[in-house]
């Protein structure tokens, strides 16, 4: 308990806080991590997915990928995990929440804002035109086309390979750059360049605090872990902040 309140103490203290999240904020909201047992799509590896190059050699095996993952986020909720940090803003003098996830748990929790690392699943985007439409609530074809130039449409997502769009991820930088304090929850630090921010955040002298079901690669690097899991911490946090 007592690294709690040490946490809570810290971020109190800390003039900005910014907080990176990872797929494990979402778990408990029923959506498989990446990584975890729960990271096979019909056996197939994620990673194997989520490329351009996977998208030009079979799009109808990609977008019933991102489909069943659209359907399974639409029926999803935010957990208390994804509320806390709601509570965290208003409770922080700033706070920015930069997030790798692409299921907009965090909006639907209410937070504003939120920088989309890797883009998000409702975004759909035209490979000719490169029109961009939100597709909330809408079911998409197995093969959709643009209405506007007939092009195949897209996950509007950062595939590996691909760059981040650039506005978000400078903004996301320059927000870890002058925070004082970087709470980095529920990711396995693999995936770059999102993980380059701890050392951006340790480079400018900040505390950095991990919350994790286990240990990461930044574990041994950080100010403090949190073991346990996002939906039961954060709350506790949001409470004694
Ligand atoms: C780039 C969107 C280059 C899609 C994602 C070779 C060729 C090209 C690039 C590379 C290469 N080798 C390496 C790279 C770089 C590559 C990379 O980092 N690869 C890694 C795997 C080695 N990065 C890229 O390709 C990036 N682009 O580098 O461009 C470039 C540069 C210049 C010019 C042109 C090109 C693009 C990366 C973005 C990829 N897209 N997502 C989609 O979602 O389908 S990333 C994907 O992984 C997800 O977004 C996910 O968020 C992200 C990170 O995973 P995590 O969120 O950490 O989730 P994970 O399952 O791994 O871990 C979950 C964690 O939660 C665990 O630690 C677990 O313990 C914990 N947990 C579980 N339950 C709980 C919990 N914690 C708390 N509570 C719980 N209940
Ligand atoms: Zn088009």
């Amino acid at each position: 308990m007592n690294e709690l309140k040490n946490a809570a103490r810290l971020m109190a203290q800390a003039s900005q806080v910014a907080v990176l999240t990872g797929a494990g904020i979402s778990a408990e909201s029923g959506i498989p991590t990446f990584r975890g047992l729960g990271g096979l799509w019909n056996g197939r590896d994620p990673m194997s997915l989520a490329t351009p190059q996977a998208f030009a050699a079979n799009p109808e095996l990609v977008w019933e990928f991102y489909n069943w993952r659209r359907e399974l986020v639409t029926r999803a909720e935010p957990n208390p995990g994804h509320r806390a940090l709601t509570k965290f803003a208003s409770n922080l003098t700033s706070l920015t929440l930069v997030t790798q996830n692409v299921d907009r748990l965090h909006q639907r929790a209410g937070s504003r804002d939120v920088l989309e690392l890797h883009g998000n699943l409702f975004d759909v985007r035209c490979t000719g035109c490169a029109q961009t439409f939100d597709s909330v609530g809408k079911t998409l074809a197995p093969l959709p086309h643009c209405e506007a130039c007939g092009q195949l449409l897209r996950p509007g997502v950062v595939w590996f390979g691909e760059t981040l769009p650039p506005d978000v991820w400078e903004a996301a930088e320059t927000a870890v750059r002058h925070t004082r304090l970087l709470l980095v929850v529920g990711t396995s630090a693999v995936v770059y360049p999102a993980a380059g921010l701890v050392a951006t955040a340790q480079g400018a002298g900040s505390t950095v605090i991990e919350i994790n079901l286990e240990p990461t690669p930044i574990s041994d690097e950080v100010d403090l872990v949190l073991q346990g899991k996002a939906a039961e911490i954060l709350p506790l946090l949001a409470d004694l902040l």
